[in-house]
């Protein structure tokens, strides 16, 4: 009987990693950390070095669970640290800003979760410096993870080789259910001053920058309009992780920020785009669902059924036209065949640990992960096009011209 191996596992070419915030994506981030290098072969093996957070019990708890080696209540100390090579912001928007510049300025590679910061003016710097970086060898890439589901990432395959034809319109929703008792507490999500904006750039973000990426082409103008259902809510308690302040005092708080957004794009190609993004539609959890109809046929996706992919082609015989469920669980399916056999599926974390796997190999290769600070600043320019339509009795909003590295990145 061999013993067991007692020698503590000195991984190969460690990449030190320091995560900042350690709420929902502090847990999904920190399960990819230490799962990526399991099944895909990496250049490197992520170590959990330090996690810094606000709170020390909580925060030492945490480390404890995720499997950190230290703590500290500084971001700071991982700035300072020469034995961190990447900071993983998992915060909320209104430290996005100063944590990553500093990063960045470090010599830090960066994941810095979505969207990008909670402005227009705040983005751009954080583009620019995440462009200068790059030529020092730091690379950096924004949280938009859902790029990373396998039939998402094959929905953008299929649309490049012309599989719907020219595309007429983008059909994209984001659904969740979670604020719709008038009751739910306060949290930062609620709060402008730390979010940003509510539904909307918390999952509107998302399928502005699916849309995007799957019909590869950049938003141009939007009409939206931006709605606060609930106006006040009782203060936070202990609400499950949702960042409540413990505070049970019977008072309510003013809700800063939109409840549901609902508004209409236009594409480059002249496409017309329709977005609902909202956590009031009862009964529906995660229904994060992009459609696409084209000249040649539709795609159709609905996070809820993550694992399949509904594909109608239009030039099919008359007789045998209809949407086709497509299981993206094979082997030539993105990132599929590094997992289970076809059929047994994959969940809601695969795709953060598609996207550390991919910033693992780019750090290992000297390239510039997707997408770019630059590509999520082109999210916020369209974030904040709909703000500005909604407080305008939603006229059309031209977005900014993007920049001209915006033009070369994966669109
Ligand atoms: C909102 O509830 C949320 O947690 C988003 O912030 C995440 O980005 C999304 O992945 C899941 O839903």
């Amino acid at each position: 009987m061999t013993p067991a191996v007692t020698t503590p596992h000195t991984p190969s070419r460690p990449l030190r990693i320091g995560m900042v915030g350690y709420g929902f994506m502090g847990a999904a981030h920190s399960h990819a950390w230490r799962t990526a290098h399991r099944f895909f072969d990496l250049p490197q093996t992520p170590v959990l070095r330090t996690l810094a957070g606000r709170t020390e019990s909580s925060l030492v708890a945490a480390a404890e669970r995720y499997g950190f080696e230290r703590t500290t209540t500084r971001w700071q100390d991982l700035v300072e640290d020469p034995e961190i090579d990447v900071i993983d912001i998992c915060t909320p928007g209104d430290t996005h800003f100063e944590i990553a510049m500093a990063a960045l300025a470090a010599g830090k590679h960066v994941l810095c979760e979505k969207p990008l910061a909670n402005s227009v003016e705040e983005s751009v710097e954080m583009a620019a410096a995440a462009t200068e970086a790059s030529s020092r060898g730091v690379r950096s890439i924004c949280g938009f993870s859902y790029r990373r589901t396998p039939a998402l990432a094959y929905a953008r395959q299929l649309v490049a080789e012309g599989a719907v034809g020219e595309i007429r319109q983008v059909r994209a929703q984001y659904l969740q259910d979670w604020l719709s008792d008038a009751d739910a507490p306060m949290t930062w999500r609620l709060d402008k001053d730390k979010a940003g904006s509510g539904a909307l750039g918390d999952i509107g973000a998302h399928i502005i920058d699916l849309a995007q990426w799957i019909s590869g082409q950049e938003i141009t103008t939007v009409s939206g309009t931006l709605e606060t259902v609930v106006p006040t809510r009782p203060a936070a308690g202990t609400a499950q992780g949702l960042g409540g302040t413990g505070d049970t005092s019977g008072e309510r708080h003013q809700v800063t920020v939109d409840d549901v957004a609902l508004f209409t794009a236009r594409f480059a190609s002249g496409a017309l785009g329709s977005f609902e993004a909202t956590r009031m539609a009862q009964g529906r959890k995660n229904a994060m669902r992009v459609e696409i109809n084209g000249s040649a046929g539709s795609i159709a996706f609905d996070f809820e059924r993550m694992n399949e992919l509904e594909i109608y082609d239009a030039t099919a015989p008359a007789g045998r036209q209809g949407f086709t469920r497509v299981l993206t669980t094979e082997p030539e399916h993105p990132y599929a065949a590094a997992w289970w056999p076809t059929g047994h599926g994959l969940g809601y974390e695969h795709t953060f640990t598609h996207e550390i796997a991919d910033l693992v190999r780019a750090i290992g290769e000297g390239t510039d992960p997707s997408p770019s600070f630059e590509e999520a600043l082109q999210v916020q320019h369209v974030l904040a096009a709909v703000e500005a339509s909604s407080a305008d009795g939603s006229s059309w909003q031209k977005i900014d011209p993007p920049s001209p590295t915006s033009q070369e990145s994966t669109r």
